[in-house]
């Protein structure tokens, strides 16, 4: 499934609301765990503004991303994020990026994991 791959750095950004996040330390913790996701080219976490900005290599790996940032402990909060898709070439990239679905999968027991 490489065919949407770019040839240059018109690649696909997407950003991702991050709730939980208390410090800098879980900045790095949610930032190690997104750059093992495969396709991430850069990760940039906000702590002030609960942001995850992403550049991805060719088609967003989107599930797995928010799959990694729930593995570290935190939430994501796909349904009030800023999805921004730029570089979208055909029906299957907006399916890979698809940005409507709804993800709480902790209570607010769960977000309190701590970090160090
Ligand atoms: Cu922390």
């Amino acid at each position: 499934m490489n065919a949407h791959r770019k040839p240059d750095p018109a690649d696909v950004r997407l950003s991702f609301r991050i709730e939980a996040m208390t410090c800098a330390s879980c900045v790095r913790r949610a930032e190690l765990a997104i750059g093992k996701v495969p396709g991430v080219r850069s990760a940039s976490v906000n702590l002030a503004t609960a942001t995850a900005n992403l550049t991805f290599e060719g088609t967003p790996a989107a599930d797995a991303v928010i799959a990694a940032i729930e593995g570290a402990g935190y939430e994501v909060l796909t349904e009030m994020a800023e999805i921004e898709i730029e570089g979208m070439t055909c029906a299957s990239c907006v399916r890979a990026g698809r940005t409507g679905h709804r993800r709480r999968t902790r209570g607010p027991e769960g977000l309190r994991k701590p970090c160090h």
